[in-house]
């Protein structure tokens, strides 16, 4: 038997590397324990958590009243499946419908299961109401999106490492570059599509912002084509960038809404699809689902989670913390060649390292801030990006900044 709890870093790492698939190549740090905005490794070793689980941990690591309502519910009911009623689920969808401002809530489980079913949705209103003809429909999607990762999400990646060698891939996606309403439009003049899936902005491309005006501008689009705006803010939504949803930053309403990750607080897999009833009720009995959507430990988590991002005003604390961030980070690109940007709206911000995507530079940089008590993690070889828990004060924030401004300023290459 292996007794967990007596092993080291190093050989924690070693099971990982024997015993699991080789999907992930992690930075070399093994956690133990979270509290608020840190995390500590297995040899006790304290951190500032600069990824959130992704932005899945918006409201910091073990929220107490986020497991408090996990534990209770865990001790009372945890799933019933869909087969019958329970008395928790009418009460959540109430809850979160109001709060997000929908008709109605389709409840999943994961960030891409939730993708899959605004793509299933999609495509039954547009065969039931728009009137398009059987397996026509198309639905227009960015490059360099991430969407998550079953088999139909990387049919439509730009990404080779995404979809090599996991085809035959699901037709019916029409691929246009991010942030051009140009191609938006020329390619919403084709009669058979029926969406527009988009991430308000595109993390995993690099926190990709787009100019201001673009989500205002392809609502508009899609409105004047019949089209539907589905708005994936798995990673933009719930406070993360200064606003509860990225797309209030421009006061759109998405026809399709697609939230999970922070939506249970990182605690519990939730995820969830909202739309109004001219759309949603497409959907009828036996036609979509999962054994775990909409579980009652899923329903009281999120519904504590969406408490505490207004309770605690984790949207105004991000949209405050997030131009402090930006102006210091500016600050520190002022001393140094190695960082030449830094671009993000909120608390969803990344560093554009000074050298190519293939450099270790970027990878190097977070070894180093690792050891100087900062997790962060690089996408696309020289960006990094830094999406503190949205609890954080402003001191808190500021002994980042000095603890990336002196990794930054004595680093070599
Ligand atoms: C991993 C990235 C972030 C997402 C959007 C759907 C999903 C995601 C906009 C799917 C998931 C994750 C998954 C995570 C890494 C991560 C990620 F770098 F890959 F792009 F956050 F930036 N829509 N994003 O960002 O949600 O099914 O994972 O719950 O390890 O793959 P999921």
């Amino acid at each position: 038997m292996v007794t967990l709890d007596r092993l080291s870093s190093e050989e924690l790492m070693q099971l990982e590397d024997r015993y699991g698939a080789h999907n992930y190549h992690p930075l070399p740090v093994v956690l133990a324990k979270g509290e608020g905005v840190y995390v500590w490794d297995v040899e006790g070793k304290k951190y500032f958590d600069f990824l959130s689980a992704y932005s899945a941990v918006n409201q910091g690591h073990c929220h107490p009243k986020i497991v408090k309502a996990l534990t209770d519910q865990a001790q009372t009911l945890t799933l019933t499946s869909r087969a019958f009623y329970n008395d928790t689920l009418g009460v959540y969808e109430k809850f979160v419908t109001e709060y997000f401002g929908f008709d109605k809530v389709l409840p999943m489980n994961t960030g891409a299961e939730a993708v899959e079913t605004a793509i299933k949705i999609a495509r039954k209103w547009g065969y039931e109401k728009k009137g398009v003809a059987e397996n026509q429909a198309q639905i227009i999607v960015c490059e360099q999106n991430f969407h998550g990762r079953t088999t139909t999400i990387v049919s439509f990646s730009s990404d080779p490492d995404a979809s090599t060698n996991f085809g035959p891939f699901t037709p019916g996606f029409i691929r246009i570059p991010y942030n051009d309403l140009d191609a938006l439009a020329e390619a919403a003049k084709q009669p058979n599509v029926i969406g527009f899936l988009v991430e308000p902005i595109q993390g995993e491309a690099g926190v990709y912002v787009p100019n201001d005006g673009y989500l205002a501008g392809a609502k508009e689009i899609c409105s004047k084509n019949n089209i539907l705006f589905m708005a994936d803010e798995v990673q933009t939504g719930i406070a993360r960038t200064g606003k509860l949803l990225a797309v209030d930053h421009e006061n759109v309403k998405p026809d399709i809404l697609i939230l999970g990750k922070a939506i249970s607080g990182g605690v519990y897999p939730v995820s969830a699809v909202f739309a109004n009833d001219d759309i949603m009720m497409v959907i009828k009995p036996g036609q979509h689902g999962s054994t775990f959507g909409g579980n009652p430990l899923a329903a009281k988590v999120a519904i504590a989670a969406l408490e505490v991002v207004t309770e605690e005003k984790l949207a105004e604390n991000a949209e405050r913390l997030g131009k402090l961030f930006r102006a210091e980070m500016n600050r520190i690109i002022g001393q140094t060649d190695l960082i030449v940007k830094v671009r993000g709206k909120g608390l969803l911000n990344a560093i554009i390292v000074n050298d190519t995507e293939q450099s270790k530079t970027a990878w190097n940089l977070c070894v180093e801030l690792k050891n100087n008590g900062l997790l962060a993690k690089p996408t696309h070889g020289n960006i990094i990006r830094f999406a503190p828990p949205l609890v954080m004060t402003e001191e808190q924030l500021m002994e980042c900044v000095a603890i990336i401004e002196k990794t930054v300023l004595n680093f070599k290459k």
